[in-house]
C-alpha cells in the first residue's frame, strides 16, 4: 500500500493530487505543523531522517523529495501516463521542469518566507531596526528580482505550449504547481502574468485536484 506522510499546508498536497490523477489507492498519514515554528512534528523523523514532507512509503521503499516521489510514482504505476514518451523531445522538458520546481523556483520563494519572518520575529527592540534593514536589503537586492526573473521566465515558457512539458498535461505540471501556488500566495504572482494565472485556474478545476484537496484537508500556503 502506498502511504503518503502528509503535512498540513505543504508540498505533499501535490503528491495526493498526482495519486488522484493516476487513480491509485493510497493511505494518508497526517502530521500537523507546529503552530509557532511551522516545523513538522518530530515523529516524521521516524519515517525519514530529515523529518520533512512529503515522504511516501510503498512496501519496503521509503521515498523522500517530491521530485523523486513524482518520478517513482509515474515510472512504477503510470503505465505510460502523465509523462512524455522516453525518447521524445518533450521528455527532456519534462525532466527539466521536474527538477526546476524545487531546484530553482522554490529557493527565492523560501528566502522570501524566511526574511519576511525575520521582520516579525520577537526580538529586543534595539535589534529590530537592524534586523529590518538587513531583511529589507536582502529582499530588494536579491530576493524580489530573483522571483521576478523566474516568474517572467515561466510566463514565457507557458506561452510556447499549453502545459510545461508540451501540449499534454503531465506530472511536471503537478510538480510545478507548488512554486506557482507559493508565488501566488507570497511572491507577487497576479494578473500581470496571465498565462501563469490561467495555469493555476486550469489545474484547480481538475477533478483529481479537487479530490486531493478533500483527502488532504486544509491547504493554505504559508505567507
Ligand atoms: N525539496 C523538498 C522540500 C521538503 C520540505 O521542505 N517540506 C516542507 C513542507 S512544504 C516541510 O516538511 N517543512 C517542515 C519542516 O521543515 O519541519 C521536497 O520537495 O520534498
Amino acid at each position: 500500500m502506498i502511504v503518503v506522510h502528509h503535512l498540513n499546508n505543504s508540498r505533499s498536497q501535490r503528491v495526493l493530487w498526482l495519486l488522484e490523477e493516476l487513480g491509485l489507492d493510497y493511505e494518508v498519514k497526517r502530521y500537523e505543523r507546529n503552530a509557532e515554528t511551522m516545523l513538522a512534528p518530530a515523529e516524521l523523523k521516524k519515517v525519514h531522517p530529515l523529518g520533512k514532507s512529503p515522504v511516501v512509503t510503498d512496501g519496503a521503499a521509503t521515498i523522500a523529495e517530491s521530485g523523486a516521489i513524482v518520478e517513482y510514482l509515474v515510472d512504477r504505476y503510470g503505465a505510460g501516463r502523465l509523462a512524455p514518451a522516453p525518447a521524445s523531445p518533450d521528455r527532456l522538458r519534462y525532466t527539466y521542469w521536474l527538477h526546476y520546481a524545487e531546484g530553482s523556483a522554490m529557493p527565492p520563494l523560501l528566502l522570501k518566507l524566511v526574511f519576511d519572518r525575520v521582520e516579525t520575529a520577537p526580538m529586543p527592540f534595539f535589534v529590530k531596526p537592524i534586523a529590518r534593514a538587513i531583511a529589507g536589503r536582502a529582499r530588494s537586492s536579491f530576493i524580489a528580482p530573483q522571483i521576478e526573473l523566474h516568474l517572467d521566465y515561466m510566463e514565457g515558457e507557458l506561452g510556447k505550449s499549453a502545459w510545461f512539458a508540451g501540449n499534454d498535461f503531465s506530472a511536471a505540471d503537478v510538480q510545478m504547481s507548488f512554486p506557482l501556488e507559493a508565488a501566488a500566495s507570497r511572491g507577487g504572482l497576479d494578473a500581470r502574468r496571465p498565462k501563469l494565472m490561467a495555469f493555476l485556474e486550469r489545474i484547480h478545476a481538475r477533478p483529481a485536484y479537487k479530490r486531493a484537496l478533500e483527502r488532504g484537508g486544509a491547504y493554505e500556503l504559508l505567507r
